[in-house]
């Protein structure tokens, strides 16, 4: 199935440590190259368990791509029923996670960060690929120390497509950070990924979620995310800066043309460290953990959407 992957026994090369983390199709675990003594991640992915055209697809975009902010494939080995993805090793845990632990945070240290994914979002669209599932939980820092990189992990989602190529809505992405035009089954493309960065960037800062009121049902955030219904509530916002406001504005904007693109992101002040305030950010720190812990309470049901029919529903309300 995959002609470049090794047939030998993974084992035989990478001898198995602790598990990393898990998902529906695949796990991923700690694994040392027993020559080099080096430490990978592998992903295993049950190829039963999986479409073969969307596993090529992973594989394939993954082989692609080399940039310091994407976490990169070293190698893959191929078994009877198993696939093994040997990936860069991240040891810094999710960006979410390290804004409540460090001790301090700030709206520097937060356009650091967007930097860095607009980088990588910027070369995956130079490249034709939309990364189509941009969330917290794939933000990962590379090691724990200050100056570690942030790295875009998990291309399950991701599509490669051709020069002004539009794709049709296929069932992707996570309820909080799918883009408008998807919901409504348009045509769309890469400005998808900067709608994510959009919302990604509003937790940020304000520490909570634009489209998610105290009344959460999917169905409720998708109805608020078609009229762009969101607002800078003054109790929140207050310390943040306009500059900021202003380039989450410009991402949050119903028609994808009018979005900004990853490059105009780089551009913007703020973005680039200009426009940023370094003062502590106590409050968003507080309201950031909150989330995080809801966010883990969910869990599974906070996956990947799978209901087609809620998204018809939508759509007809939509008309
Ligand atoms: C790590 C540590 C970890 C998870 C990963 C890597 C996952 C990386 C990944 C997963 C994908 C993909 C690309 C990268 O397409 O806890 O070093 O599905």
């Amino acid at each position: 199935m995959f002609a470049y992957a090794q047939k030998e026994s993974i084992e035989k090369r990478y001898k198995p440590l602790g598990q990393l983390g898990s998902g529906a199709t695949a796990v991923v675990k700690k694994y040392q190259h027993r020559e080099t003594g080096k430490d990978y991640a592998v992903k295993t992915i049950n190829k039963k368990e999986i479409q073969e055209k969307i596993l090529k697809r992973e594989v394939d975009i993954l082989l692609h791509l080399s940039h310091d902010n994407i976490i990169k494939m070293h190698d893959i080995y191929e078994g009877t029923n198993h696939l093994h993805l040997v990936l860069e090793l991240v040891t810094g845990g999710e960006l979410f996670d390290r804004i409540v632990k460090v001790g301090t945070y700030s709206e520097v240290v937060a356009a650091k960060a967007i930097q860095q994914i607009l980088q990588a979002v910027q070369y995956l669209h130079g490249n034709g690929i939309i990364h189509r599932d941009l969330k917290p939980e794939n933000l990962l820092y590379a090691h724990p120390g200050d100056d570690s990189a942030i790295k875009i992990a998990d291309f399950g989602m991701s599509r490669m497509l051709k020069p002004d190529q539009v794709e049709m809505m296929t069932c992707c992405g996570t309820p909080g950070y799918v883009a408008p035009e998807v919901l409504l089954g348009k045509m769309y493309d890469g400005q998808v990924d900067l709608w994510a960065v959009g919302v990604i960037l509003f937790i940020m800062l304000g520490g909570y979620e634009p489209f998610a009121g105290d009344d959460s049902s999917d169905a409720k955030i998708y109805q608020r995310i078609i009229k762009c219904e969101y607002k800078f509530d003054e109790d929140y916002w207050k310390d943040i800066t306009l500059s900021a406001r202003d380039v989450i504005a410009k991402m949050l904007v119903l028609e994808p043309k009018s979005r900004l693109t990853a490059g105009q992101c780089l551009d913007h002040p703020w973005v680039k460290g200009l426009g940023a305030k370094d003062e502590h950010l106590e409050k968003c720190v507080t309201k950031i953990r909150e989330f995080n812990a809801r966010r883990k309470l969910k869990g599974g049901i906070y996956g990947v959407i799978g209901a087609n029919a809620m998204l018809q529903a939508i759509r007809k309300l939509a008309q």
